[in-house]
């Protein structure tokens, strides 16, 4: 693509002069405008071949698929090295990392200049969201990563679309580069003021594609608090019933807890007349129409997700999707040159392991796939994404789902109140950490509306963010949690999960619509078991009563582990949340 010189909108003229100041930065050899075509993908594919950057996999089983290894040590999200830049540290609050926005400018600047001596840069102009939508957004990312523009491709709408959709309100921009991968020097900054990103020493995806959490979540979280919406670390989809209503839900769960799997369900045989359409897997922007309907679009237009334990059994269309047009990141490779991760199903007699280390007969020590190795595919080649995934102005949100890892505790499903009392819910979400981010795996920690990671700004204020929807509509959706991680004594799942949480999603759909039974608890309305159970679901009454039960003493530990949460958050938490929590406490009190 040539540059848009001659182009005399002044939105794209700032583009392109943009472009050139960074260029006059960072000094790459030269400079390469993206456009997202095919043949471009294919060149670049070709080049990263060439130089080992990419492996090419079987292309008769998967064709147009390839392997990238990263640095061992650059495998996953680095929240340690991520920071939100601003003048006032409490714009941004104890769950972020804070740098003052001079001080970030001029640390970045000094490790920009001239960092791309000896590399191409590449100026990858993209579009998050529905052609002709009022919510999409233009960004621009500059990186000099090729994984990175090939993987953009797949992620976002880029080349002259998004330069067509430019409007007055501009645009984000994103600088990225490899650097010399030292994890000493890697920061992911955000400038929300500035509407800006500056990502250096890293080359893994959630670090590196701007558009997905720099861009779509963290940024925009604060866009949505100046203009009244939501920017969500939510799925969305569609389930069909039996006759054929679709009801669209949200669904927030931490990294690597189930959104892509949820978006992706195949129906098991025992509710084979259902379905369940993909509209997100990962990112949500909500706005209320007139009417005062959440209205939900994905801005992403493709899937970035956690390839172990994804087979056959578990996630059919996953396996099915991901055949073509893929490029996975750290999955084992087999003898017969397709991808293979632990879960998938038998071990391969020989492999070659996430670092390209071969093992012949037996298990590979450690795990031959890394646990956040993921893949990276186009949306649009899914064949249940949502006829509705277009829609500029999005889907109809009727109700939102909360949820996470969570070993005890936490019932199966279950409803609010109320949306105040929903939006406890999220606030005290506390669950186990996962391979997503660097650092400790299976340690619990609170991480509100799976946001902690993602959120912009102040939490405190985030919160005050959602309650103030209460003024604008009285059509809110209805707000639920799920959790299919309990443990049983043995250490296992008690829970079948997967195609299974239909039975969660089923009930969610009836109690919206006033029909399934629930018993009401201090915590929320449980289901009944009766109200759960399906004809040839498999799963024991005792199992079910167990996965429902509300364990009195530890929630009310678990409430006070959440005032000092709150608490700590300071001058700007909302009391309203405050004293929904402490109306939990009070329906406990009074239940003894
Ligand atoms: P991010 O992309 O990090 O935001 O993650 P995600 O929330 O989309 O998680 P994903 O669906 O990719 O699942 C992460 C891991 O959890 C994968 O290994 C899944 O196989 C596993 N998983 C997903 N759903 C279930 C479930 O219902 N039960 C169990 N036991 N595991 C699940
Ligand atoms: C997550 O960690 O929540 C992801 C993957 O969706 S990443 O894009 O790496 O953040
Ligand atoms: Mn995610």
């Amino acid at each position: 693509m040539t540059p848009p010189g001659e182009d005399s909108n002044h939105v794209r003229r700032s583009l392109v002069d943009w472009v050139d100041e960074v260029a006059d930065i960072t000094r790459p050899d030269s400079v390469e405008w993206c456009d997202g075509s095919d043949e471009e993908f294919r060149r670049l594919v070709h080049e990263m071949v060439a130089d080992g950057t990419l492996i090419e996999l079987n292309q008769r089983s998967y064709p147009n698929c390839y392997l990238h290894r990263s640095d061992p040590n650059d495998v996953a999200r680095s929240e340690e090295s991520t920071f939100i830049c601003t003048e006032k540290e409490d714009d941004v609050g104890s769950t972020n990392n804070w740098m003052g926005s001079g001080e970030a400018r001029a640390k970045m600047r000094a490790l920009l200049s001239g960092c791309m001596t000896g590399r191409k840069m590449y100026s990858i102009p993209y579009l998050l969201g529905p052609l002709d939508s009022p919510f999409s957004q233009v960004g621009v990312e500059v990186t000099d990563s090729p994984y990175v523009a090939a993987s953009m491709k797949i992620m976002a709408k880029v080349g002259h679309v998004a330069l067509e959709h430019l409007k007055g309100n501009g645009f984000v921009k994103g600088i990225h580069s490899v650097g010399a991968l030292d994890p000493r020097n890697k920061f992911i900054c955000h400038f929300p003021g500035e509407k800006l990103i500056i990502s250096m020493n890293s080359n893994y995806g959630g670090n590196v594609l701007l558009s997905k959490k720099c861009h779509s979540l963290r940024l925009a979280s604060v866009m949505a608090r100046d203009e009244g919406w939501l920017a969500e670390h939510m799925l969305i989809i569609g389930i069909e019933d039996p006759n054929g209503a679709i009801t669209y839900v949200t669904g927030a769960f931490p990294s690597a807890s189930g959104k892509t799997n949820l978006t992706m369900l195949k129906p098991p045989e025992y509710m084979k007349e259902w379905n369940v359409w993909a509209v997100s897997d990962d990112i949500a922007w909500l706005h209320l129409d007139p009417q005062g309907t959440f209205r939900a679009i994905n801005p992403e237009s493709g899937f970035f997700a956690v390839a172990p334990n994804t087979s056959l059994k578990t996630n059919p269309r996953i396996m099915e999707m991901v055949k073509r047009n893929t490029i996975f990141t750290n999955v084992a490779l087999s003898s017969d040159r397709t991808p293979w991760w632990e879960g998938m199903g038998e071990h391969p007699r020989k492999l070659w392991d996430w670092q390209g280390r071969v093992w012949i007969g037996g298990k590979s020590p450690g795990s031959a796939a890394h646990p956040n190795s993921r893949f990276t595919t186009p949306i649009r080649q899914y064949p249940f994404l949502s006829p509705e995934y277009d829609n500029p102005n999005g889907v109809p949100i009727t109700a939102m789902i909360f949820g996470g890892r969570r070993s005890e505790l936490v019932p199966l499903v279950y409803e609010s109140f109320s949306w105040e009392h929903g939006i406890l819910m999220g606030a005290m979400l506390r669950v186990e950490t996962t391979a997503a981010a660097s650092g400790e795996v299976g340690v619990l920690r609170n991480d509100p509306m799976a946001m902690k990671p993602f959120c912009g700004y102040n939490i405190a204020d985030y919160f005050g963010h959602w309650l103030s929807f209460r003024s604008r509509s009285d059509r809110l959706p209805r707000i639920f949690q799920m959790n299919p991680f309990r443990l049983g004594r043995d250490g296992r799942f008690l829970w079948p999960g997967y195609s299974h949480n239909l039975v969660l999603l089923k009930w969610i759909v009836e109690r919206c619509r006033g029909e399934a039974e629930a018993v009401e608890t201090p915590v929320g309305y449980v289901p009944t078991a009766d109200s759960l159970r399906i004809e040839g679901m498999g799963v024991p009454d005792a199992t079910i009563k167990e996965l429902l039960r509300v364990d009195e003493a530890a929630w009310i530990e678990e409430l006070e582990t959440t005032r000092l949460f709150f608490e700590s958050l300071g001058e700007r938490f909302p009391k309203a949340l405050m004293q929904e929590l402490d109306k939990e406490t009070v329906r406990f009190e009074s239940m003894r």
